[in-house]
């Protein structure tokens, strides 16, 4: 006989409490910090694992912080007068060996197509790991004189790099999303100082919108793009495996695709000049450093410039409670923010109960959370806890915009002085091999006075070699501190050129 009404929801209840039971976190980030990070993106429904090592499904919870970061990134490079192009994903044999001396090395990372249906093709086509090789023939066709330039050009695309070393979402994929500028200048002047205003925008999308402190500096002559003149990035640094990482890079190309592509222009004096040229690239690997930095053994933990839903609205009725009430204040409240440019949701599902909605929200990482019981029904407040650090705060409903536009953003301020004061307390200055290896296996973010020669850097690597992988240098920065005379170079004794930060990096 079918279950009466009031037996189904107990069975369902029953069911809820079963999955109650099976949500929340099994690794604790400082135990296990890989297993730790699997959860986190599983769990808060950011990744799927795929039946392809190395590619992962991104969910919308995934997909709609990178459209944010997006949204910001697009508008400030239409500011700079960017072009948005979009090039195919497949490049010829022929072209991509173009550039031979610098794909060497990437050449096994390259992904090829070589069959149609059971055929074979005439010649195998590549899948593009970056598109110098796809753009710069036509940039080439494209610019005849001064008055074609600057030319600027950038796509959001994906990319396909087939790497073997261990896979993980967001911060290493075979498969990823990014924007690639590519932009072609008269001088090299220009190109200078685009470089540093594109690095400038790296920083500011890691900093004031996902909250992780970068440094901008320069990469040493064996870490920069290979096919460039110099290379510039923003390095962050994850504390818990003592891990550098590069967060974006900013090339200056000088004029070596120039000359493989023959991308030249007549000059004023009507002469025939070669360009300079610019590359530069932020994936969907920052969401992973964003993940790794404030994910917390709750899951994680969003800044609120890049949350999907910045504020979660829960109804906590009670038994008896006037239901009705609760759920058209809760209602209200999301209203009331939404039109207020806040982007609040309303949990209303029934078939959980309140606890196991903060867990799951909390679990996504949602910044703030509104819970509205009879109590608040009758005093016209709402109740309010951050997902930081679990405060809660009760608040009259007719401050509600203005109390949670505050907690926002010192949400947001919070996360980034948090982050900043965890990777200061990693940073060591060194000055000998000893204290060197010391700080590498107490994993330390190193600054070091270094000669700047590459065979030292060589040797560096060469003498840390090891299960956890070489250190290297991350970049130098261009915040440098003194370097009194007379200062030597932590490896080589030489007199020492600048500080550089050196350590393991993924
Ligand atoms: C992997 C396979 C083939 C990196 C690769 O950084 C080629 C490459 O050229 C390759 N991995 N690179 C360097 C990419 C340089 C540059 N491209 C435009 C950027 C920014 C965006």
């Amino acid at each position: 006989c079918r279950p009466t009404r009031a037996e189904a929801e107990v069975r369902s209840w029953k069911k809820e409490v079963k999955k109650e039971t099976k949500l929340g976190m099994a690794y604790k980030k400082d135990d296990n910090f890989g297993e730790w990070y699997s959860e986190v993106v599983v769990n808060s429904e950011m990744i799927e694992y795929y039946d392809i090592s190395g590619c992962y499904i991104l969910r919308p919870w995934a997909m709609e912080i990178w459209e944010l970061l997006k949204e910001f990134f697009d508008a400030e490079i239409k500011k700079l007068k960017l072009k948005p192009y979009y090039f195919p994903l497949f490049v010829t044999e022929n072209v991509l060996q173009k550039e031979k001396d610098h794909i060497e090395g990437f050449a096994p990372e390259v992904a090829w197509v070589t069959k149609s249906g059971k055929s074979d093709l005439e010649a195998p086509i590549a899948i593009r790991p970056t598109s110098e090789t796809v753009m710069y023939p036509y940039f080439s066709k494209w610019i005849r004189s001064h008055r074609d330039l600057p030319l600027k050009c950038n796509q959001w695309c994906n990319v396909v790099r087939w790497e073997f070393s261990n896979p993980t979402p967001f911060i290493r994929s075979r498969e990823f999303l990014w924007q690639e500028g590519h932009t072609v200048f008269a001088t090299k002047e220009e190109a200078d100082e685009e470089v540093l205003q594109i690095l400038e925008l790296y920083r500011r999308i890691y900093e004031e919108f996902l909250a992780v402190p970068v440094s901008k500096g320069r990469k040493s002559e064996m870490e920069k793009f290979a096919g460039g003149l110099y290379t510039t990035s923003v390095e962050a640094f994850i504390p818990n495996t003592g891990r550098g990482i590069q967060g974006a890079t900013s090339h200056c190309l000088g004029q070596n695709f120039a000359k493989m592509f023959d991308i030249t222009f007549e000059n004023e004096k009507g002469e025939r000049s070669m360009v300079w040229q610019n590359s530069w690239a932020y994936t969907t690997r920052s969401i992973g450093v964003m993940v790794m930095t404030h994910g917390d053994d709750k899951g994680l933990v969003l800044p609120p410039k890049v949350a999907p839903i910045q504020v979660i609205v829960i109804p906590v009725p009670f038994k008896d409670a006037d239901t009705t009430g609760i759920k058209g204040a809760c209602e209200s409240a999301v209203y009331t923010l939404n039109q207020a440019g806040i982007r609040a949701d309303l949990d209303a599902r029934e078939n959980y109960s309140p606890g196991w909605k903060y867990s799951q929200w909390e679990m996504k990482g949602v910044p703030l959370r509104i819970e509205i019981g009879p109590k608040d029904l009758a005093n016209k407040q709402v109740r309010i806890v951050r997902r930081d650090n679990g405060t809660k705060v009760d608040i009259p409903s007719t401050d509600l915009v203005e109390q949670v536009r505050v907690l926002l953003d010192g949400f947001q301020a919070n996360l980034l002085e948090t982050a900043k004061a965890k990777r200061d307390a990693c940073i060591v200055i060194i000055s000998t091999w000893d204290e060197f290896i010391a700080a590498l296996n107490d994993k330390k973010l190193i600054l070091a006075p270094w000669c700047d020669e590459e065979e030292v850097e060589k040797d560096v690597k060469a003498r840390t070699k090891g299960e956890l992988g070489a250190a290297k240098t991350l970049c130098t920065p261009f915040d440098q501190p003194d370097l009194p005379s007379g200062t030597v170079c932590f490896a080589s004794g030489k007199p020492a050129q600048k500080w550089s930060f050196w350590g393991r990096s993924y």
